[in-house]
């Protein structure tokens, strides 16, 4: 099956940035094989075969520890190839599912003993068609019990419009790409604020510092235009954050990044240690691996 998109990059650099021990790429995907785990039929895009060994083998090259593999929407809510995954990583990778409305409490504790720490809210329409809130609602009310989280993942357009449903959630709520900034526009105006606020006044709410590359207008080597707007939550809310590969990056069609040089963005947005080990480290084991000695 051919992919839309650019192939990932094959031979990403090491990087020259060090990170933490113990830090975790806590974004990232594996597809296929497609010939075992087919895409899904509804999907809106069709990725290249990205697999659990080639996630580990970069995890090695970048240094990093542990994973989060989050599902997207090409395999729609079926997670095989991503508990495929968890399966294989000797503990090392956790994930992110994707479930229907009428998923069973029996379906859910065998996600959760296979790794699952969350679910994923899909919300930007070139991927998926939303469902209505009390779709989303009644997966919250089964998940919370196993103490999960919601993964989001929206447009900051749509984030007003939302609002009320997000923060009516009794559950932590991790956003996906820092909410997708318009990076033209001023980190001090009204879009990013809201996003800002939505952080300051729900203290369950955490953001994923990840994507310049899908972000960025002014593009690589440096991504400059995501620098202040990453900082600025690294800064605000340094216990809120994680950061992660976005590994194999889907949907990227002008350009696909090196994967090392996106570990080379992170002291630029967590610009000292104690910020790093929080962002690559602390939180996202407190989140995900809180079982962990
Ligand atoms: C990402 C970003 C994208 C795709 C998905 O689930 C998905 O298909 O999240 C995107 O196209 O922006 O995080 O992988």
């Amino acid at each position: 099956m051919d992919a839309d998109w650019l192939v990932f990059d094959q031979h990403p650099s090491r990087p020259t940035f060090v990170v933490p021990p113990g830090s975790v790429d806590a974004h990232c995907h594996v597809f296929g094989p497609s010939d075992v785990y087919p895409f899904a039929p509804e999907r809106k895009y069709t990725p290249c075969d990205a697999s659990k060994n080639q996630l580990f083998a970069l995890r090695d090259l970048l240094g990093f520890e542990r994973n989060v593999i989050v599902q997207a929407t090409c395999h729609g809510d079926d997670n095989r190839a991503m508990l495929d995954a968890l399966t294989s990583s000797n503990g090392r990778s956790r994930g992110v599912a994707t479930v229907h409305r009428d998923v069973t409490d029996g379906e859910l504790a065998a996600l959760h003993h296979a790794g699952v720490r969350g679910v994923r809210f899909n919300y930007v329409r070139r991927l998926v068609d939303p469902e209505p809130d009390a779709y989303y609602q009644t997966i919250v009310d089964k998940i919370a019990p196993l103490g999960w989280h919601v993964v989001i993942y929206f447009e900051a357009s749509d984030l007003q419009e939302r609002w009320n449903f997000f923060t009516s959630l009794a559950v932590d709520i991790v956003v996906d790409h820092m909410g997708r900034p318009d990076v033209t526009k001023s980190v001090d105006g009204p879009e990013f604020a809201l996003f800002l606020r939505l952080m300051s006044e729900h203290e369950n709410f955490w953001a994923k510092v990840t994507c310049p590359e899908r972000l960025s207008v002014t593009g690589p080597p440096g991504f400059d235009d995501v620098v202040p707007f990453a900082r600025r939550v690294v800064d605000m809310f340094p216990d809120r954050v994680l950061w992660g590969t976005d590994w194999p990056h889907p949907n990227l069609h002008d350009y696909m990044p090196d994967d090392g040089s996106l570990v080379n963005f992170i002291p630029r947005i967590a610009t000292n240690e104690e910020g790093r080990r929080k962002l690559l480290v602390d939180n996202p084991m407190r989140l995900y691996w809180s079982d962990h000695e």
